[in-house]
């Protein structure tokens, strides 16, 4: 076992650093002001190789290990956390399609999202089922040759943007998981519209959208695996996804620290800088305390989607404690800074806002601890 980042790693870590301190960090304030999606900044992330980081080469894609791209997500999400998860969320769809799609899918599309051409979108959730999931109502009908598709999607990251949607919808009637099955929905298709964009807390320059099918028919050919695969093809997807979620995490909580960490040993007050103070020093010791457990644990998680060991609970160890961790300390941060922490003068009240929802998306971190319980346990309903 060892510790230190490999000279490659290291590469890519400086790259992504550069470029996010080049091309997101000086516009993350703005695009979160007047809620501008950026994609301009996709095309530039699709030349580094970023848009198919999970897909072979032969498709276009970079092929990185979890660890590198948890290395890369980080690093984005210390400039702006909504670029890194719209990322997370498309190479999701890249990588999922390169994995569970046939041959002619993955020529018709994953090059193409790979390559930046394309981005795409998830969709799992309802506005009945958020953490059951399985309980979608959504409905895929087989007639001849096409699926006819009806119902609602809802919070779905990329909305509206993106040009290839991955559905969950149920071909089956009833509430089983076994019901479900997976799609590849094109933007114009007829029949299928955007509803509202949701007015978030945070993460304004990720735009999070209704998908609306009303009699949608798509080809039989856009179904992704077997009739019925289609909930297992989107939880080890999120399996990926929960690994990702947790990296970026750790570059938002690492970049409220720091932030916090300057401003301490600048600002005076009682004739002292304010990081003389126990009090203080203590909350920034913890806060880099489980930043860096935080790491660790994604690099872990990360190192068993690589190498197929009980991925499942460790990706969710690893999103439920880099979640919670950035919440921490990004509030702390806040703290921090006092009065000016509270005000956007800082990025630090941006952070905190935006990095909310990383409890709850991708699953809550209820759902995870269910998770983890069961790997931990066995399924004991
Ligand atoms: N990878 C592959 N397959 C998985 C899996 C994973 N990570 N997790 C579960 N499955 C499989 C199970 O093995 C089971 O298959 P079998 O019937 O062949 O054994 C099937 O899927 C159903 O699993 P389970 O019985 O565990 O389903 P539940 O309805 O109890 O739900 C939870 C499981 C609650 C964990 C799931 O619904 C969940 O993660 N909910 C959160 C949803 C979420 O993350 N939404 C965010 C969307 S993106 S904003």
């Amino acid at each position: 076992m060892q510790f230190d980042l490999n000279e490659e790693q290291s590469d890519i870590r400086d790259m992504v650093r550069r470029f996010t301190e080049q091309e997101i960090t000086p516009h993350a304030e703005s695009w979160d002001e007047n809620y501008h999606f950026p994609r301009e900044v996709y095309t530039k992330m699709a030349g580094l190789g970023l848009m198919g980081m999970t897909t072979p080469e032969e498709y276009g894609g970079s092929m990185l290990s979890r660890l590198e791209g948890a290395l890369v997500y980080e690093e984005l999400a210390k400039g702006e956390m909504a670029t890194a998860v719209g990322l997370s969320v498309h190479n999701m769809i890249t990588g999922s399609l390169a994995r569970f799609g046939n041959e002619e899918q993955r020529q018709r599309w994953v090059a193409r999202l790979a390559m930046g051409e394309l981005l795409g979108a998830f969709s799992l959730s309802e506005s009945g089922a958020g953490s059951d999931a399985a309980s979608l109502q959504c409905r895929a009908e087989l007639q001849n040759d096409s699926y006819v598709l009806n119902g609602n999607k809802l919070w779905v990251t990329n909305g509206g943007e993106a040009d290839i949607y991955l559905v969950m919808a149920r071909s089956k009637p009833g509430k089983a998981a076994g019901g479900i099955s997976c799609f590849v929905v094109e933007k114009d298709t007829p029949g299928f519209s955007f509803g509202k964009t949701e007015r978030k807390m945070g993460l304004h320059s990720s735009p999070t959208r209704e998908l609306i099918f009303d009699n949608c028919a798509i080809p039989i050919t856009n179904r992704i695996g077997e009739e019925g695969q289609g909930f297992k093809i989107a939880l080890s997807s999120l399996d990926g996804g929960r690994v990702n979620i947790g990296a970026i995490a750790v570059g938002v909580a690492q970049a409220a620290f720091d932030t916090a960490r300057q401003y301490a040993r600048q600002r005076q007050q009682f004739g002292r800088p304010i990081a003389a103070f126990q009090g203080l020093q203590f909350l920034l010791a913890d806060m880099a305390m489980k930043i860096e457990a935080s790491r660790l644990l994604v690099y872990e998680a990360a190192y068993k989607l690589d190498t197929e060991q009980n991925a499942r609970m460790y990706a969710a160890m690893a999103k439920c404690f880099a979640t919670d961790t950035a919440m921490e300390v990004t509030t702390n941060a806040v703290q921090v800074l006092g009065g000016a922490g509270y005000v956007r003068d800082y990025p630090v009240e941006r952070m905190m806002r935006d990095v909310k929802v990383a409890q709850i998306f991708e699953g809550t971190n209820q759902i995870q601890r269910i998770v983890i319980a069961r790997a931990l346990l066995g399924d004991l309903k």
